[in-house]
């Protein structure tokens, strides 16, 4: 009993000496940021469907054919920004956040359909511009952060081979709500890095990621793969 009291009085005092630390951190103008900074990812996450709020919540990534490990992320404030260094400059008007982008009419007509053509293969990307090959969103309904991968070709049609595949990078890990596909292409979730199952198959646009063989693919995917 006696023991018990002193270990609740050493727990107690940690507390005192934790609660104190943290007071004399918040004096501390570099502290400061920090705290914004968290309060800002909360928020991202209250905020289903809603814009994005904080820095670089928009993310582009290039990808080669077949595997891309590490990646390289060039992340912008707003969508429309990041939009227009996907397309190189020529989408400048795209909206500020990722979920607006979705209804935007303009925009899907420029990045093209999320329809598959079936039968012939398509043709390769002109000209050697990168095209956005997939959107992937941070909240249900393409809401929140997002992360666009570009790359230099068109899918091929058969979802048999693999036109592209990348480990995301670890603050995309257990993230992704839903996604759309462009250029062809159809995109597998995978739950672990190195593509290791459970996936979720290739699957076009999904405002809700699904559930297959009862494991919920919701903020599961930490490699993709495009096909
Ligand atoms: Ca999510
Ligand atoms: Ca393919």
């Amino acid at each position: 009993m006696r023991q018990e009291t002193g270990t609740e009085s050493r727990r107690g005092a940690k507390r005192d000496t934790v609660r104190r630390l943290s007071l004399l951190a918040v004096g501390f103008g570099t502290a400061l940021p920090l705290i914004a900074s968290a309060q800002a990812s909360v928020g991202a996450v209250a905020a289903s469907g809603g814009p994005a709020p904080g820095p670089a919540n928009n993310c582009v990534v290039d990808v080669t054919g077949g595997a891309n490990t590490p990646v390289t992320e060039h992340c912008f404030s707003t969508f429309t920004e990041a939009i227009r260094f996907a397309t190189d400059g020529a989408i400048t008007d795209a909206p500020a956040t990722a979920v607006e982008g979705v209804e935007d009419p303009a925009l899907n007509a420029l990045l093209g359909s999320s329809e598959k053509a079936t039968g012939t293969e398509p043709a390769p990307a002109a000209d050697g511009a990168l095209l956005v090959i997939g959107i992937e969103y941070e909240h249900i309904n393409y809401g929140g952060a997002s992360f666009t991968f570009r790359g230099p070709r068109r899918c091929t049609s058969p979802t048999t081979d693999v036109d592209y595949s990348v480990n995301l990078p670890r603050i995309w890990w257990d993230r992704i709500s839903s996604f759309k596909n462009f250029a062809n292409c159809y995109t597998n979730h995978y739950a672990y890095t190195n593509f290791i199952p459970p996936a979720t198959g290739y699957l076009n646009d999904r405002p809700v990621m699904p559930i297959i063989n009862g494991r919920n693919f919701n903020d599961d995917a930490r490699s993709i793969r495009w096909s």
